[in-house]
């Protein structure tokens, strides 16, 4: 089932989410639904927060070498932790929960990560490139923070002012 994105500045998006201790159907249903809402709206990442649900629950699916999104290289991720991370890198980010809007954002290059899949089995994996930096944006909706946290004052003031403009025209 596709479930309803909550978008910027939904209260709920600041919320910090709790770590999963059922590894059930009621999560395998969520991990779905997930899927299927964020390939309906176009999207290689997901946090359970974005559908409303408060739980340290994510999914990242990154197009493949043929620019294709196949499930095989779906990756459910539960309870992350970062463990390590070096070196920075700078992308052009975009999120659901925001939609429209892209920024530059600074994070880390390299990072090392512990994660539970959807039965409770521990992962530890190390990712670079694209997979970091989704990894990174996703556990930061997980702790209340969206991507435009990260940008300078300056941008900041922009996004709001254009943020506040589209909301009214949207009415
Ligand atoms: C790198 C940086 C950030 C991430 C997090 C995951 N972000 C997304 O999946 C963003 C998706 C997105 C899709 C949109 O829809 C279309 O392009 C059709 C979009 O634009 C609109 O909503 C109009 C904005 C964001 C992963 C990796
Ligand atoms: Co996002």
């Amino acid at each position: 089932m596709v479930r309803e994105i909550i978008t910027y500045p939904n209260k709920l998006l600041k919320q910090p989410s709790k770590d999963v201790t059922r590894f059930d159907a009621e999560l395998h249903t969520l991990l779905d639904d997930m899927y299927e809402t964020m390939l309906a709206k176009n999207g290689i990442g997901l946090a359970a927060i974005q559908v409303a649900v408060p739980l340290n629950a994510l999914i990242i699916n990154l197009p493949n070498e043929d620019d294709k999104q196949v499930k095989e290289d779906l990756v459910e991720v539960i309870n992350p932790k970062i463990l390590e991370m070096d070196g920075t890198t700078v992308y052009t980010e975009g999120c659901l929960s925001v939609p429209e809007y892209y920024e530059d954002v600074q994070r880390a290059e390299w990072i090392k990560v512990s994660y539970l899949d959807r039965h409770g089995n521990e992962i530890i994996k190390e990712y670079d490139g694209l997979m970091a930096i989704a990894f990174q944006h996703e556990c930061d909706h997980l702790k209340g923070e969206l991507f435009i946290e990260k940008l300078s004052y300056l941008k900041r003031k922009k996004f709001e002012k254009e943020w506040k403009k589209r909301l009214k025209n949207k009415k």
